[in-house]
């Protein structure tokens, strides 16, 4: 007989150290935690997801994949920093 045990989607993301990106909706690419303005927060929650830390999904995802090309990676995370700092 296996042994089974049951946790919700949070218990397991705490478990394993994962978080959720907040869900809400984006101003414009690069505003990844929809607070309507380019900052540190967003540099890291690109940062989070690219370790694996942080999942992202819809509007979010969309959000952080500055460069439109289907996929966020560094390129990204870099795009967004040139825009933070251009304020
Ligand atoms: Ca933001
Ligand atoms: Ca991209």
């Amino acid at each position: 007989m296996r042994n089974l045990f049951v946790c919700t989607g949070q218990d397991y993301l705490s478990g394993n150290g994962l978080s959720f990106a907040q869900q809400t909706k984006p101003v414009g690419r690069g505003d990844v935690n929809a607070d309507g303005e380019y900052s540190a927060a967003d540099l890291v929650i690109i940062r989070g997801h690219l370790s694996a830390s942080v999942l992202m999904g819809g509007d979010n995802l969309g959000a952080a994949d500055l460069n439109n090309d289907g996929n966020v990676n560094i390129k990204d995370l870099i795009r967004l920093k040139k825009k933070f700092i251009a304020g």
